[in-house]
């Protein structure tokens, strides 16, 4: 009979295992902060101007149900050219687009403030990373894309 308990003992510990995990794993809400699209080479020549450099962008989108904290979310390139976002929030299904040149914030649009091109023409890389420093989304193109993609 002991023989007959100790050979149960396992396949019990492992039901516990089991139950606990159950248990612990969050209802994780469906959704979260992506790259919806990037608009990589701005239309018309590269001259610079704060117009040009403003129509090269990065769109993100929430799309859970909930508005999300961005503060301290950082967006790259693939040569770590980071944005850092401030204490701001996405709306729920609602998008932002990060704008390369210069401009006053608003809730649809923010500004990097840079007086050149970040988003390589040829091909790159966008990654969102969460403020832990987990990656959110990422995005690349090649020459074999449009001047945007959709991500
Ligand atoms: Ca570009
Ligand atoms: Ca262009």
């Amino acid at each position: 009979m002991r023989r007959g308990i100790r050979a149960a003992l396992p396949a019990l510990a492992g039901a516990v295992v089991l139950t606990g995990t159950l248990l612990s794993a969050p209802a994780e809400a469906a959704g979260g902060v992506v790259i919806h699209r990037v608009y990589f080479d701005s239309p018309g020549t590269d001259d610079r101007s704060n117009t040009s450099l403003n129509a090269e962008w990065v769109q993100i989108k929430n799309t859970s149900s909930s508005a999300i904290s961005l503060r301290n979310w950082v967006l790259k390139d693939a040569s770590n050219h980071k944005y850092t976002f401030r204490d701001v929030k996405i709306g729920a299904g609602r998008t932002m687009k990060v704008r390369t040149g210069r401009g006053s914030d608003t809730a649809a649009n923010k500004y990097q403030n840079r007086r050149a091109y970040v988003w390589n023409n040829t091909s790159d890389t966008a990654t969102l990373t969460k403020a832990n420093g987990t990656r959110a989304d990422s995005c690349s193109w090649t020459t074999r894309d449009p001047s945007d993609k959709y991500c």
